[in-house]
């Protein structure tokens, strides 16, 4: 299944104690199982944060009905942001964004044939009026971080978490090169 493939905890495991009580708040979903290894670092990043979340596969060819169900009912059920990985003619982010007002984080994957170059312009050259936030070519990490950063805003516990993960990697720099100059 999807969850033994990622690896997934129980849900309830990925909770912020008095925190975000349990139903996921960042949808992450992909356009098939061949994108799982690069959105792995996404995974990583909401069990890393405690951010309830939640994994699936759609894509915007092959399942289009799911890919409107999906969309449609993200802020109903509670998802404050999505992020959303696809590569080649990589339309799924710009999809899922026409169907919902939450804020769409789009993950190029970098295919074999162009590099991921044209996943990245598939979403990074969103038409006016519908925005898809669009990482680097493979970085489903810095996806999840601003996903993470984005239920900041109204959670001090979690601004005060990522405030901690920007001083800590301030602090591997400093000692590296404290290491270099010593
Ligand atoms: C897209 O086509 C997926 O997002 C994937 O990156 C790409 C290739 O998919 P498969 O070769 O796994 O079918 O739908």
């Amino acid at each position: 299944s999807l969850s033994e493939l990622l690896k997934l905890e129980d849900i309830s495991e990925s909770v912020i104690p008095g925190g975000l009580g349990s139903s996921p708040l960042v949808g992450i979903i992909m356009g098939s199982q061949s994108d799982l290894p690069t959105m792995q670092a996404a995974v990583e990043i909401m069990k890393e944060f405690n951010i309830p979340y939640e994994v699936d596969i759609v894509s915007a060819h092959r399942t289009p009905d799911k890919l409107c169900s999906y969309s449609r009912s993200a802020a109903s059920r509670g998802l404050q942001v999505i992020i959303a990985g696809a590569g080649g003619a990589a339309h799924l982010p710009g999809m899922v964004a026409a169907m919902t007002p939450l804020p769409v984080v789009g993950v190029p994957i970098k295919t074999s044939t162009l590099n991921g170059q044209d996943s990245l312009l598939s979403i990074v050259q969103m038409p006016r009026g519908i925005p898809v936030a669009t990482v680097a070519i493979g970085n489903a990490m810095n996806a999840g971080l601003l996903a993470v950063r984005s239920l900041c805003g109204s959670r001090p516990e979690l601004r005060q978490k990522m405030e901690a993960y920007q001083v800590e990697m301030k602090r591997k720099v400093d000692q590296m090169s404290e290491s270099l100059t010593a």
